[in-house]
């Protein structure tokens, strides 16, 4: 069973870590999103990339979902002293990642190269594939103007109400060589299936999809493709999914969420709690697949990792 999962934020890691402990790490690859990046404190901040990396390689601060665990502050308190943005936390042994990345950058790496490297040193078999090498940057539109993801996400805590986004340099970005070699039917093993991840649709998975070429090689790969609805019973397990929904008047529903998507997807895997939607998602023309999409425990992520390929294989 070859997967490739496209995944972005807490949500679609927790999901990422139960593919890696089933799937022998050759049998899985993840596409991640690189809209939220951006340039701080003159270190290049690539959250999903790295929120996944450190969930598969044991280090993630469990309680927040980003950064590592067992981290300490005095880099930020330091920086707090000198009258430096802290808005942003960057942890004493996370800004050892954001040194390495920047020195890689600045020698010309591409961001997937890197990206493999600090695997690598990590201990992270699979492979961790960013959308894009090219720079491309979510913003987040309100009533006040654009916001830059992380200002809008971290600095403003998700408080404005979004009117819709824009991804910069989305245009003029290519799909990462591995990506392409990976799904492209010269591709050594074939793909069995195609996993959207519950992350958030608009901000997490749309600058995937929204790289020129992507929707059409997704499709070319002529396999599954399963989303698993990042909404249950109207709400966003984290993050602000359902606000943005309501914001921009989409009911903040798994149905909703599957007609996001119903252009791309063949299958759409809903909670339990949703039971009573699967006939109108049926309805979109989807196979679908009701079980518990909330993963609190370790357990959880590996059960639903396995109703999806049970489901792909299907
Ligand atoms: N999220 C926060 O809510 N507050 C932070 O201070 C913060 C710092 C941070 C540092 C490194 C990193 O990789 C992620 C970090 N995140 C933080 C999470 C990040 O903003 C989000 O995970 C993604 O951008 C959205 O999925």
């Amino acid at each position: 069973m070859r997967v490739l999962a496209l995944t972005g934020g807490i949500g679609g890691a927790k999901l990422a870590l139960g593919f890696a402990k089933i799937l022998e790490p050759d049998e899985v690859a993840f596409v991640v999103n690189t809209g939220d990046d951006f340039e701080h404190l003159g270190f290049h901040i690539s959250p999903d990339v790295d929120t996944l990396v450190y969930t598969l390689s044991g280090e993630a601060n469990v309680d927040s979902g980003w950064g590592r665990r067992d981290e300490s502050w005095h880099f930020m308190d330091a920086a707090q002293d000198l009258g430096m943005q802290t808005w942003f936390r960057l942890g004493d042994r996370d800004l050892a990642l954001h040194v390495y990345r920047r020195e890689r950058l600045a020698e010309g790496a591409t961001l997937t190269e890197v990206t493999r490297e600090i695997c690598d040193r990590l201990g992270v078999i699979q492979s961790v594939l960013p959308m894009s090498d090219d720079p491309v940057r979510t913003r987040v539109l309100t009533p006040d103007g654009a916001l830059a993801f992380q200002h809008y996400f971290v600095r403003d805590r998700c408080q404005p109400a979004v009117t819709g986004f824009e991804f910069d340099g989305i245009a003029d970005a290519s799909i990462s060589p591995d990506i392409a070699g990976l799904v492209g039917a010269s591709a050594s093993h074939p793909l069995s299936a195609i996993v959207i991840c519950p992350s958030n649709p608009f901000v997490s998975v749309d600058p995937i999809l929204g790289v020129p070429g992507m929707r059409g090689l997704l499709a070319s790969a002529g396999v599954p493709i399963i989303a698993v609805s990042p909404i249950v019973a109207g709400r966003a397990i984290k993050g602000p999914t359902a606000k943005m929904m309501r914001e921009l008047d989409i009911p903040a529903s798994a149905t909703a969420v599957a007609r996001h998507y119903r252009d791309l997807i063949t299958g759409f895997v809903l909670d339990e709690c949703d039971v009573g939607r699967e006939s109108e998602i049926a309805d979109l023309g989807l196979a679908t697949v009701v079980t518990q999409t909330v993963m609190s425990s370790l357990e959880d992520r590996i059960a639903l990792a396995r109703d999806v390929l049970v489901f792909a294989g299907a």
